[in-house]
């Protein structure tokens, strides 16, 4: 049986991406709410019945288990559906909070991300559940979504936007940096060279496919290997397929179909 991976829109590819790179015997159904993007500036119950509608379409693809991409829902809505279904569900959330809490040598955590997901502390809350003493300074980046949606991932203008937001963090002296929204691991060059190489980029796309993969051999539900006739990964977008579809190729490292 397929994972379930589901996404406001194009920018959970990154996590597909990387579910794909790390666990590269497991199939992937991935579902792009592109009709509803963003998901960023809307209320909880609306992101909430998003989710659960895009989970009921995930459950009849006979997933086996369920990866909420998108921090703004992962932060909004994961926690009650996870009380709704029968098969393990994970978000990006956790997973990268726990590295950041791990990995930081000063207390002090930047996280980076749509206003949803900053305004909702989920990260704060994750992180200090973990270890009070941690500092976490929050910054909502809504700019960076659109420039990553229009490919300029190494512009001029990409890099002054993100040096205007990153600057108050780093004012800060974080030692850490939560690349929060499923868009900015594709900025990574771009943050790191702002940051510096003391700062640490935590990438919660890589740490939910690492929690994934103990997540599924814990419970048995590992694929032992796919059948090599059939191409792995189906992709569904409720709207600009073609948008969805040159995204997708442009990220990927073969042609999704669709
Ligand atoms: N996928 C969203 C997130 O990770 O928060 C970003 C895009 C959006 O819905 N604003």
């Amino acid at each position: 049986a397929p994972i379930g991976v589901f996404d406001s829109g194009v920018g959970g590819l990154t996590v597909a991406r990387e579910i794909m790179r790390n666990l590269p015997n497991e199939k992937i159904v991935y579902f792009g709410d592109t009709a509803r993007v963003p998901y960023g500036n809307k209320s909880r119950e609306a992101v909430l019945r998003y989710s659960r509608q895009i989970i009921r379409f995930l459950m009849t693809q006979d997933v086996k288990a369920i990866v909420v991409a998108c921090n703004t829902a992962s932060a909004m809505a994961l926690e009650t559906i996870r009380e709704e279904i029968n098969i393990p569900i994970i978000g990006v959330v956790k997973p990268g909070a726990r590295v950041a809490a791990q990995v930081t040598r000063n207390h002090k955590i930047g996280v980076i991300g749509t206003r949803a997901t900053i305004n909702s502390c989920i990260y704060k809350e994750f992180i200090q559940r973990q270890n009070p003493e941690i500092e976490v300074i929050g910054k909502a980046c809504p700019l960076l979504v659109p420039l990553v949606e229009e490919g300029w991932l190494k512009d001029a203008v990409t890099v002054e936007v993100a040096r205007r937001y990153l600057e108050p963090l780093l004012r800060q002296d974080i030692d850490t940096l939560i690349l929060g929204c499923t868009h900015y691991p594709l900025l990574r060059s771009v943050m790191r060279e702002l940051v510096g190489e003391k700062v640490r980029l935590v990438n919660p796309a890589y740490e939910t496919a690492k929690d994934l993969q103990r997540l599924l051999e814990e419970r048995g539900l590992a694929s032992p290997g796919k059948e090599e006739a059939e191409f792995p990964y189906r992709f569904y977008a409720s709207d600009s397929v073609q948008q969805f579809k040159d995204f997708a190729n442009s990220i990927l490292p073969y042609d999704v179909g669709m």
